[in-house]
């Protein structure tokens, strides 16, 4: 029964991503086209020069070989996040208790399918196949964001996702519309305005239980005891111990830091449970007056590790779930591939 649910969730997730990909796949340039004389150091000053102009890096222009591999790892690693993103709220969708609810989730996780699959297609502006990225995800060589490595026991923790998870990631992807990269920053203007709609839907969900029953109360309650810490990790380790912050920043694919946003992510974010009436988990929170933020306690650091190493509470039911898809989905992509043969024979 729990298999046949499942597997009915995974097809309605594969249904919502092929759709997507239709939608989104774009014609592709490819790089490199942009061979002049200039030797690399002088190819290299101009790149900066261009950056520091607030111009646009664009797919044909020359870039150095580490900017264009640190954009493939963190936008490959952002579309995987939003593929595996869609599970956790994805095995709602079979049981929202009413029909409005439910077509607002699979409205919101056929969004996050779209994204992923925008953001494969900007990935691959930078040389590397769509393939060559999914086979790293479901080989287990690929990152993807820790925080959807965890379970979603009640329907509060849909609202929970929405509200904190999503809050999250509007908050570190607002600052990517402004990234030198023109594919992946233009793809965040988009992505940002669904995201924003996807927190407002999960406050609402959240604000319903809290004003609710008691029992419906608690359920948001401890949906937030769940989600509060990991939604702190989603901004990655400190910057005393981010490795790719210097560069990132130097480039302007970062405009912020990791510690710097969560900040803004806190202040944001608490006014926001007190007006739900729900206390955030964190005995050491405090509005400090001088500094005008609030001071949280210590995050715990080992857990993010584990989280990272595949040993989070859900790793290896994602990437079987991610996995079983892949396989299920492969007659799908092989009637798409026959049917776009049969167009070019008939074009020809
Ligand atoms: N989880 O040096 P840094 C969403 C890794 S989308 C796992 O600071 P960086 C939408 C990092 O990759 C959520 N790994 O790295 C949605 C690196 O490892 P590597 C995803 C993490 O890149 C909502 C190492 O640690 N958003 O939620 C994490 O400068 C609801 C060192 O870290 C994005 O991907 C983590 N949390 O900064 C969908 C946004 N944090 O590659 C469904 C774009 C760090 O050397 C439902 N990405 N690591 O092996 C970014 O802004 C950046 O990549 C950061 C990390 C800020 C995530």
């Amino acid at each position: 029964m729990v298999a046949d649910r499942r597997d009915t969730e995974n097809l309605v997730i594969d249904a919502l991503l092929y759709q997507n990909d239709r939608m989104y796949t774009q014609a592709l340039d490819t790089p490199g086209s942009d061979a002049d004389a200039l030797d690399e150091q002088a190819l290299e000053l101009r790149f900066l020069a261009r950056v520091d102009a607030e111009q646009k890096i664009e797919p044909k222009d020359w870039m150095p070989a580490r900017y264009r591999n640190t954009l493939i790892r963190q936008i490959s690693q952002h579309a995987h996040s939003e593929i595996v993103g869609m599970l956790p709220e994805g095995n709602w969708i079979t049981r929202a208790p009413s029909l409005k609810r439910k077509a607002i989730l699979i409205a919101k996780v056929q969004d996050e399918g779209g994204h992923g699959a925008y953001l494969y297609s900007a990935a691959e502006t930078l040389g590397v196949s769509r393939d060559q990225l999914i086979d790293q995800l479901l080989s287990g060589k690929a990152k993807y964001s820790s925080i959807f490595n965890y379970p979603t026991p009640t329907w509060a923790d849909v609202g929970a996702i929405g509200w904190l998870v999503d809050g999250a990631a509007i908050m570190n992807q607002i600052p990517l519309c402004r990234c030198s990269y023109g594919p992946y920053a233009r793809a965040m203007v988009r992505v940002c305005r669904e995201e924003s709609f996807h927190q407002r839907q999960g406050y609402d969900l959240m604000l319903q239980l809290a004003q609710g029953t008691a029992e419906q109360k608690k359920m948001a309650q401890t949906a937030l005891d769940r989600w509060w810490w990991p939604a702190l990790m989603m901004f990655g380790p400190s910057d005393a111990n981010s490795t790719h912050s210097a560069e990132s920043t130097r480039w302007k694919i970062k405009r912020f830091s990791n510690d710097e946003l969560r900040q803004k992510f806190v202040d944001f974010t608490v006014p926001q449970a007190e007006f739900l009436g729900l206390t955030i988990p964190d005995p050491l929170l405090r509005w400090n007056e001088p500094a005008q933020r609030y001071d949280f306690g210590p995050i715990d650091w080992s857990e993010f590790e584990q989280v990272l190493k595949g040993n989070g509470p859900c790793n290896a039911e994602r990437l079987a779930a991610r996995r079983d898809a892949h396989a299920q989905g492969a007659w799908v992509r092989e009637a798409a591939s026959a049917y776009a043969e049969k167009r070019k024979h008939h074009a020809g």
